[in-house]
């Protein structure tokens, strides 16, 4: 049997473990990417690390979340990123140049290279070939010092791709019809491997919308062979040097395989507020619609926004709705100003905004109480948008704008033919806001907003604690530690910033946190789903959160909690769950011998005398950084 693509990478990259599923793997990694709102805690971790460079290929430092200035506190931020980026040999791409995963697509991202990079839809990169993971910041600053990026092997599921696109129905559909099938924890522990022909018909930045909003899938990675549709993006940018071929073998085996004939998909969309809770658009026509917004990492590239322009060229945004776009990176809008189609966009009444993140993650734009707003963006989770009874459906971007002419949700296909519209034979590119690395000497930046990090305590031989909260399935990181335009300036300040953690589920979490001293949370399936936000684990450890018992947890954000020493524990039988309330006092002895042991141990409720198993899954260097009290004590004791 052949090899595939996702293992013929991680084999050209292993430096520890061997390719058995499930087992530790460590891979080198050749290029990085940061965005501010998880990038100044990265750079103060890389700091902590104490070297004088970065050893990576390429490192790029991305300003794109936290860009409106109400205060001093994200500007601050952003003087601090740029001074780090000039003194540590990283590439500091300014505010205004783009969103990450749309810039580094565009101007950096090459075939066969490995990339981490701090966000969790840094798999875009696997649009153009690339074996491209999301993972904490503190995993990002010791990937920048030259160390491995460790993660469990993970299995391949093929997605085999036949047929092709009908008229109005794009990328977004096939990735939203991947999630109706698999669901948000269907990719966890998986790369999801595109193949078939189908995938020789979706240009670049089409896969790269279906790499994105695998994230969602809970996928470590997703990626497409590097092909002729990727050697005429490289192209398009000025960069065929940075192409090489690469594609599974024949015969190559996967762990599971799916197939999608691409011909029978329709328009579709997420309803609220889970992305796998997808139907035909064809279903929602009665749905009122009060805002549309149309950006994000997942389609706001070129030929999304010219498709949109195509369909509201000489047309109006009904009144009721509020149109706003934001172009995915600078190329993209001068492009757009260039040829007249930001006219089209600007006379149909669309709002513009400046190329970032922006309303995808609550950066302004917030809708009105109780309104539908429909998005091209890859989460709609409840209270993401700022506002707390929105409802939020993912759509295409044709879809979004048929339903800002309409203000209903609005199947694109009656809106007559497809506009067509190809991929340019030359994009206009322009680095100019892309600051190249600087003088070793650069005096970093530091305003008030920058306080130091906090650094959990090691683990004890016991704990006795209270449950402080109970949760359901599905949690997301937004729960956790949610995001939005009053609470994401904060980003470098843990202290400020804790005082919002579960702030939607329990408003005064912060404050029973602190009584309890030291404390446990219990949650259900795929507990910390969604963003990378290494401040889901930080912020919780720096209010007392020892450990979280859970059915199951999202990758990335078990990785956080092991990098800061929360110690994440599993029921050994998920029934268990049921029996655990909030306010329990949980008894856990003899802790680090368990820690040191594979096998499953026992934990009380005070007062009980039936005993709960619970199981840690931790390798050895894992258990060895949660006895330390985290990575960086680790690290520190190391050097
Ligand atoms: C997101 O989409 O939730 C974010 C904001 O990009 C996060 C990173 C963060 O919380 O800063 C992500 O996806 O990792
Ligand atoms: Fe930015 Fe949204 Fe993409 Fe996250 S998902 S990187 S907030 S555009």
């Amino acid at each position: 049997m052949g090899q595939n693509l996702a293992k013929k990478i991680i084999s050209s990259h292993l430096v520890a473990g061997s390719l058995t599923t499930g087992q530790e793997i460590g891979i080198r990694i050749d290029q990085s990417l940061t965005q501010d709102a998880t990038g100044t805690m990265a750079y103060l971790q890389f700091e902590a690390l104490n070297l004088p460079q970065v050893k990576t290929e390429l490192s790029v430092s991305y300003v794109d979340h936290n860009t409106l200035q109400a205060g001093f506190e994200n500007a601050d931020d952003h003087a601090f990123l740029q001074s780090v980026a000039a003194k540590f040999g990283i590439y500091f791409s300014r505010p205004g140049n783009g969103i990450c995963h749309q810039v580094h697509l565009e101007r950096f991202g090459k075939p066969g290279k490995t990339l981490i990079g701090s966000d969790s839809h840094t798999p875009t990169g696997g649009g153009i070939g690339m074996l491209a993971i999301g993972a904490g910041g503190l995993d990002v600053a010791v990937a920048m010092g030259g160390g491995a990026f460790y993660l469990p092997q993970p299995q391949v599921l093929q997605v085999n791709l036949t047929g092709q696109l009908p008229d109005w129905v794009t990328a977004k559909d096939i990735i939203l019809e991947v999630l109706r099938i698999l669901s948000v924890k269907g990719g966890v522990g998986k790369i999801v491997e595109y193949t078939g022909p189908g995938v020789k018909t979706l240009t670049v930045p089409e896969r790269a919308t279906i790499t994105n909003m695998g994230a969602e899938l809970g996928a470590t990675s997703s990626i497409f062979p590097s092909d002729e549709q990727t050697l005429a993006f490289l192209t398009a940018q000025g960069r065929e040097a940075d192409w090489i071929p690469l594609t599974a073998d024949e015969n190559a085996e996967y762990d599971e395989s799916i197939t999608i004939d691409l011909s029978t998909l329709v328009p579709l969309a997420a309803q609220p507020h889970s992305p796998d809770l997808v139907v035909p658009v064809q279903d929602l026509t009665t749905i009122k619609v009060q805002q549309v917004a149309i950006g994000s990492c997942t389609n706001s590239s070129y030929m999304d926004l010219m498709r949109v322009a195509a369909v509201l060229k000489g047309r109006s945004v009904d009144p009721s709705v509020s149109l706003v776009i934001s172009p995915g990176s600078r190329q993209v809008l001068t492009m757009l100003a260039e040829n007249g189609a930001l006219t089209d966009l600007l006379d149909a009444g669309a709002r513009l905004l400046e190329s970032a993140c922006g309303p995808c993650i609550g950066m302004g734009q917030s809708p009105s109480s109780s309104a539908v707003t429909v998005r091209t963006f890859n989460r709609n989770f409840k209270g993401r948008s700022g506002t707390a009874d929105a409802q939020a459906y993912l759509t295409s971007p044709e879809t979004a704008a048929a339903c800002a002419l309409t203000g209903y949700l609005t199947d694109p296909r009656t809106l007559g033919a497809y506009p067509s519209v190809s991929m340019p034979a030359q994009f206009r590119y322009d680095d100019s806001m892309i600051l190249p690395p600087g003088d070793p000497q650069t005096e970093i930046v530091r305003g008030p907003n920058i306080k130091p990090l906090p650094i959990a305590p090691s683990l004890p031989a016991s704990l006795a604690l209270p449950v402080i909260l109970k949760v359901e399935d599905n949690v997301t990181t937004d729960d956790i530690m949610p995001a939005g335009a009053k609470i994401l300036p904060l980003r470098s300040n843990i202290p400020a910033m804790s005082q919002y953690v579960f702030e939607k589920i329990e408003p005064e979490f912060a404050a029973k946190a602190r009584s309890a001293g030291q404390s446990v949370i219990v949650g259900g399936q795929n507990y910390g789903q969604g963003s990378s936000r290494e401040h889901a684990a930080l912020a919780p450890m720096y209010l007392g959160v020892r450990v979280v018992l859970t059915q199951s947890f999202a990758r990335i954000h078990r990785a956080n909690l092991i990098n800061f020493g929360i110690l994440p524990l599993t029921f050994v039988h998920p029934e268990d769950y049921s029996r655990i309330k909030t306010g329990d006092p949980i008894q856990l002895s003899g802790l680090q011998a368990a820690i040191g042991s594979d096998e499953p141990f026992a934990i009380t409720i005070a007062g009980s005398d039936q005993p709960i198993w619970v199981q840690h899954t931790l390798t050895k260097r894992q258990a060895s950084i949660i006895l330390a009290g985290g990575l960086l004590n680790q690290t520190k004791t190391l050097n």
